[in-house]
């Protein structure tokens, strides 16, 4: 059922916030479409997006996405109605997004991952009316999951398959445009989910532009860029930090990798001159493993950006020797706040820090547990504040009211230490997500998947430190008799219809939950007791 607000989502930022990001500049009150717009005139023959052989121009981005945008209104989608988007990265990404901005509608941004249950309650918190997929890719038919969730949500009415160069090719665009509003939300991003399940980010035209502009700023993009979309342009990294809209922002041109393995990405950094691109760390080890063997040329590459997950120094040391290129390290999050080291940061900041905050109106606390300022060096946790961080996510009131101070900070849940200049290094977290190869897994959201289980009596899901991913997902199980096998309870969690990166890596069988705390104990107290005990097992 339709049991969600159907309402079009606001982002409030307080009347006196909003001016004074409007009188810096900040926010400029250009919409997705504005912008497009802008560079199809300014340059339309010049190449935006790149994907296997086919080439966009800007002209024909603008043209595909217009009849897009054609497509979206003549089947009865009002503008404002959000629309799930399950995009890998293809030539037609781009296309089918500007086509929901110039027709109004709102993209809600879904992984590639991402299966039946996710889906479903994306669709049901956003209330969202159509879904657009792709056939076939990479082996999956995302046409027959899109059908799937459409049948378990009455109000999904279409399922659209994208084609080559994204739906509706050849429509006729719409005959007269919506007005867009540029502070009114632009679409809904996917958040990694600390708690439970993911909740949706609403971000607007002005915040998310100022966002993109600043960052292709920082990281030097013009017309002469080239920017390899290695990770799902769906994330927040690939996609603003700069990412693709950034780099189309300056004019320069996107290249889609459909997988980011070296071969792959190497080959198409050699064929298209590729000057920069981002991952996260454990893809930065692998590239860098890779790299002295390969026959492909990488010289072009001028910045390697790595984020989503801490990379580590000595790894980071690395980075110029192996690859040759700048070394830039994002720390950012979907709901806002993105930190980078500066292109001419000495190399000590840039090894050894994960950057400073994108606009001098980024506000941030670092706090003891009281809530106290605690002196530059000294871990705390980071809180922050800005015109581009949310107010608050869509229909989450309980959330909201957990996540946000009520002067506006967000609470990130991540533990920082602030040094001089600003610049931030990432200690660790506070809360109970895991960090996997930069996929954000509430602990939580597993464990009520494993509890489902006949044979499952109760489970504590907790990250365990891993060499290749960073973090791995541990879940320590109570069993029922007969003790089911630890294949047939990942068997079970994946058959749940979830992103294959949330099934357990690892299942650890225990007679019981030992605890040395009395009484009532909280799961964040299990999981950290869970946790410590099996590394000190380990390393025994
Ligand atoms: C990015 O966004 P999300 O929303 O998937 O995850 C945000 C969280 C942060 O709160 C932090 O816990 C972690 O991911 N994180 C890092 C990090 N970058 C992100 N932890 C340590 N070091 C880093 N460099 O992951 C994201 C969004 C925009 C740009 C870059 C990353």
């Amino acid at each position: 059922m339709d049991d969600f607000s159907t309402d079009i989502p606001r982002q409030p930022w307080p009347d006196d916030f909003a001016a004074r990001y409007r009188a810096r500049g900040h926010w400029r009150g250009e919409s997705f479409g504005d912008v497009l717009r802008a560079r199809a005139a300014e340059h339309p023959d010049r190449i935006a997006v790149t994907a296997g052989e086919t080439n966009l121009s800007y002209a024909d981005l603008l043209a595909r996405a217009e009849s897009a945008a054609g497509g979206y209104l003549s089947l009865g989608l009002q503008p404002g109605d959000r629309v799930i988007v399950q995009l890998p990265n293809v030539a037609g990404f781009l296309p089918s997004v500007f086509g929901l901005f110039l027709a109004g509608l709102i993209p809600v941004y879904a992984l590639p991952a991402h299966r039946r249950t996710e889906l479903i309650h994306f669709a049901r918190r956003a209330g969202a009316r159509a879904l657009v997929v792709t056939g076939r890719f990479e082996g999956f038919d995302y046409a027959a999951l899109a059908a799937e969730v459409q049948a378990e949500v009455p109000q999904l009415r279409h399922v659209i398959v994208a084609g080559e160069t994204g739906p509706f090719e050849g429509h006729p665009p719409p005959v007269t445009f919506p007005k867009v509003d540029p502070s009114k939300v632009a679409f809904l991003q996917i958040s990694g989910g600390s708690t439970g399940l993911s909740k949706l980010i609403p971000r607007t035209h002005d915040d998310y532009i100022y966002s993109f502009r600043a960052s292709a700023e920082i990281c030097g993009l013009g017309p002469d860029s080239v920017y390899l979309c290695a990770l799902p342009a769906a994330h927040n990294f690939p996609m603003s930090s700069p990412g693709v809209f950034g780099t189309l922002y300056a004019g320069g041109r996107v290249v889609m990798c459909p997988n980011p393995n070296p071969e792959t990405a190497f080959s198409l950094i050699g064929r298209e001159g590729v000057t920069i691109t981002g991952v996260v760390p454990p893809l930065a080890l692998l590239w860098m493993e890779a790299a002295p063997k390969t026959r492909h040329d990488l010289s072009s590459l001028q910045v390697l950006q790595v984020g989503g997950a801490k990379f580590m120094p000595e790894a980071a040391a690395r980075v110029r020797g192996t690859l040759g290129c700048t070394l830039q390290q994002v720390f950012g999050m979907a709901e806002g706040l993105v930190n980078y080291t500066r292109l001419d940061d000495p190399e000590e900041i840039i090894v050894n820090t994960q950057g400073r905050p994108i606009s001098p109106d980024d506000e941030v606390l670092v706090l003891d547990d009281a809530g106290n300022p605690v002196p530059d060096g000294t871990p705390g946790h980071l809180l922050t504040r800005g015109p581009y961080t949310i107010r608050a996510y869509h229909n989450e009131p309980s959330a909201n009211a957990r996540s946000f101070t009520p002067d506006g900070f967000y609470r990130t849940g991540d533990i920082v230490k602030r040094l001089p200049g600003g610049y931030l290094s990432v200690q660790g977290r506070a809360g109970d997500h895991i960090n996997r190869a930069g996929e954000k897994i509430s602990a939580e959201e597993v464990e009520d998947h494993l509890l489902a289980h006949p044979q499952v009596y109760d489970a504590t899901v907790v990250s365990i430190p891993d060499p290749h991913l960073g973090e791995r997902i541990c879940a320590f199980v109570i069993p029922r008799e007969p003790c089911p096998r630890a294949p047939e309870i990942k068997a079970f969690v994946r058959a749940r219809g979830i992103a294959e990166f949330k099934v357990p890596d690892q299942i650890v069988f225990v007679p019981e939950f030992k605890t040395t705390a009395v009484g009532k104990v909280s799961r964040n107290v299990l999981r950290a007791e869970l946790r410590a005990r099996y590394l000190a097992e380990e390393n025994a």
